[in-house]
């Protein structure tokens, strides 16, 4: 049987079992309401409640913004509350697969000195989006995705960041590493308003960045955060370059994660494997964006890999097959798969993994 055959149902199963675990009582009830909203159950539906047992269930009306996203009002009359929901004609995909390979690395210009100057672009705009088959969220997001573009540039470059805030709230971006007070991305940038970050890209690193407006983790777990990865001056080795980003969806506002994926969809990258060949060296950007848990995993099945913690060093700290990382810890991993076939990653952390958080490698020889 497939790998994926055996792993890619367990969001569909955890709808249909009779007699759920403590533990998936949670998401249970939460998959149940969202099929229920897409099959017209009404405005009032049995949930169970999260911190009691999975038999205790009561009557809750639907989330206000829910109604407010059908009914037309703005969104801002119900700042904060969230729905997961079933898909809609609008709801728009998310592309895992493109921000596994995608590096934007901006316009490029250069100073007088003869320093290169990297010009990059990141817009704020909230739309549905497709987080897991058929449930979708009511994402805030940089340039259209969760999570947001990729930015690469090398130590030494001047950066400049133009932020367009498209939305009707404010928001700003943190972007992490050195750089002046001003440029540090805790001030609002007013809807409909833009700020330009401008700094040397120092040092090198992968970093993520976020806005941080108040309530960050709302914003966070909306979406709004994505990687700056700042390369060495001397290029690291020649390699398959790849881009994960787990997050984390949290669809009721209860401070508590619903689902959780690697670069946007839930279990994306078992419908759609990686591939990679035997004997290529592969390094992968990962970065944790992850709200509410405080740590998060990721091992890789059948090999060991180097890790580079914050990407910022040139030696690696641990040959491993599991790396931990805290919110907003990321790390550089390297390896080259030495047979063929199927393997599987995932935070060692089962209930992620029942909640969305796997993906296949799918190696072949060249
Ligand atoms: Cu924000």
């Amino acid at each position: 049987m497939q790998i994926k055959q055996i792993f890619s149902k367990t969001l569909a199963t955890l709808i249909g079992k009779n007699e759920p675990s403590k533990a998936q009582s949670r998401t249970l009830s939460r998959r149940s309401l969202l099929l229920g909203l897409g099959t017209g159950l009404g405005a009032s539906l049995l949930v169970s409640q999260g911190s009691h047992s999975s038999q205790i269930t009561t009557s809750v009306a639907l989330p206000l913004p829910y109604r407010s996203h059908h009914s037309g009002h703005h969104a801002d009359q119900h700042p904060i509350g969230p729905a997961g929901h079933a898909v809609t004609a609008r709801t728009k995909k998310l592309n895992p697969m493109a921000v596994l390979q995608s590096f934007d690395y901006g316009k490029v210009s250069y100073m007088a000195d003869g320093r290169t100057v990297r010009d990059f672009t990141l817009v704020a705009a909230e739309e549905e989006v497709e987080i897991a088959e058929d449930i979708a969220f009511e994402g805030w997001m940089f340039n259209s995705h969760i999570p947001g573009t990729t930015l690469r540039c090398t130590e030494g470059d001047y950066v400049r960041v133009r932020f367009i805030n498209q939305t009707e709230r404010r928001h700003s971006i943190h972007i992490h590493g050195f750089k002046p007070s001003e440029m540090d991305g805790v001030e609002p940038v007013q809807p409909g308003d833009e700020f330009v970050y401008e700094f040397v890209a120092e040092p090198f690193g992968l970093f993520p960045y976020h806005c941080h407006i108040r309530p960050v983790n709302e914003h966070i777990q909306r979406g709004l955060y994505g990687a700056l990865l700042i390369d060495p001056k001397t290029p690291r080795p020649r390699a398959h370059e790849l881009v994960m980003v787990l997050n984390s969806y949290d669809l009721d506002s209860d401070q508590k994660n619903d689902l959780y994926s690697v670069n946007g969809v839930a279990e994306y990258f078992l419908e759609h494997p990686i591939p990679l060949k035997v004997g290529e060296l592969t390094r992968i950007y990962l970065l944790n964006m992850v709200e509410f848990d405080p740590v998060v995993s990721m091992h890789l099945h059948a090999i060991m890999f180097n890790v580079y913690r914050s990407g910022s060093w040139l030696t690696p700290h641990e040959y491993t097959d599991i790396v931990t990382l805290a919110q907003a810890e990321r790390a550089i991993l390297e390896f080259s798969y030495k047979f063929p076939g199927q393997y599987l990653f995932h935070p060692h952390q089962t209930l992620l993994v029942e909640r969305g958080c796997i993906g296949l490698f799918e190696v072949t020889t060249s």
